[in-house]
């Protein structure tokens, strides 16, 4: 806690919103059977979706239990899928480059990332328990010198200027102003950096946040920007978009398969399929160059 001057008085401002508090919250309390039985898989816990053409006939499997497992396994596919299109976003990389997860979650996407270029990786999330999670998954793999997650806000990181040869929010950039956001990535990465996004929008072209957008909110207690903002506020802060690609419709038969697994659902499936289907809500990956 520090403090301001107003007037004659001084008054205490916490070192993190109440907002924040709140979500991190959320995310200290979260055990969705949705990321953790997928995790389990192969120890890679995900918080983002998926991408990528579903093999349905997972669904007519006979033994129910089977059947379960078999579901899991195709959406946790999805998602890996999902992961690695990010991750081969940031290359090239070598062993000697550091990367910056900002929104890290349980830790998937920094382990993807150094598996895929040897890079080591910093992760922040504003969660003590998925930072402490997520370091304890890479102690168990043997890559905790390489690969580290720190409980802290990824608007203010206290991590090195100029450290990182790329960095990506993967589905976290909707809990925060983007400028603020961009001017940390702009901060941390090297000239030449590469940044890399995915989020959901919202479609300027539909108008300003549909209900379903705003039920999505409710429900992360997050904040969709517009495609828009995402342009401007890059523009403002050093980062000049590469490759811009609406995985929209890669993202529907995750959802078609995610909304008919019963043992997984959170009932937000059906509000996801039609925000993306009236065309008021786009999944969509930006990449980025430093300059
Ligand atoms: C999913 O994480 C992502 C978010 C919470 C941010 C909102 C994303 C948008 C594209 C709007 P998760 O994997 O923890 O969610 P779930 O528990 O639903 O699988
Ligand atoms: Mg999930």
């Amino acid at each position: 806690m520090s403090s301001t001057e107003v007037g004659a008085t001084t008054v205490p401002v916490p070192s993190q919103s109440s907002y924040q508090n709140r979500v991190a919250d959320y995310w200290n309390a979260e055990e969705n059977p949705v990321n953790l039985e997928l995790g389990k898989i192969d120890d890679l816990y995900h918080h983002h979706y998926g991408v990528g053409a579903a093999d349905v006939s997972v669904l007519d499997e006979p033994d129910p239990e089977l059947r379960q497992e078999r579901i899991t396994a195709e959406l946790h596919r999805l998602e890996h899928a999902q992961a690695e299109l990010l991750a081969e976003r940031l290359g090239p990389l070598t062993p000697a480059d550091r990367v910056f997860d900002a929104g890290c979650g349980r830790g998937g996407g920094s382990v993807v990332a150094h598996l895929r270029h040897g890079c080591g990786a910093d992760g922040v999330t504003l969660s003590e328990k998925q930072a402490e999670f997520a370091n304890e998954q890479a102690r168990k793999r043997g890559i905790d010198d390489r690969v580290r997650y720190h409980c802290r806000n990824m608007l203010d990181t206290g991590l090195p200027t100029g450290g990182y040869a790329a960095s990506w929010n993967n589905e976290s950039t909707m809990y925060v102003e983007l400028d603020l956001l961009f001017a940390e990535h702009a901060r941390l990465l090297r000239r030449g950096g590469r940044y890399v996004v995915i989020t959901g929008c919202y479609n300027d072209t539909y108008g300003r946040a549909s209900r379903e957008v705003s039920l999505i909110n409710a429900h992360y207690i997050c904040d969709i920007h517009p495609r828009s903002a995402y342009f401007r506020a890059m523009a403002r802060n050093r980062l000049v978009p590469v490759h811009v690609e609406d995985l929209t419709a890669a993202t529907i038969p995750y959802w078609e398969l995610r909304q008919q697994a019963e043992h997984l659902v959170t009932g937000i499936e059906e509000t996801f399929l039609g925000a993306y289907r009236n065309g008021s809500f786009q999944y969509l990956l930006i990449a980025a160059d430093r300059v």
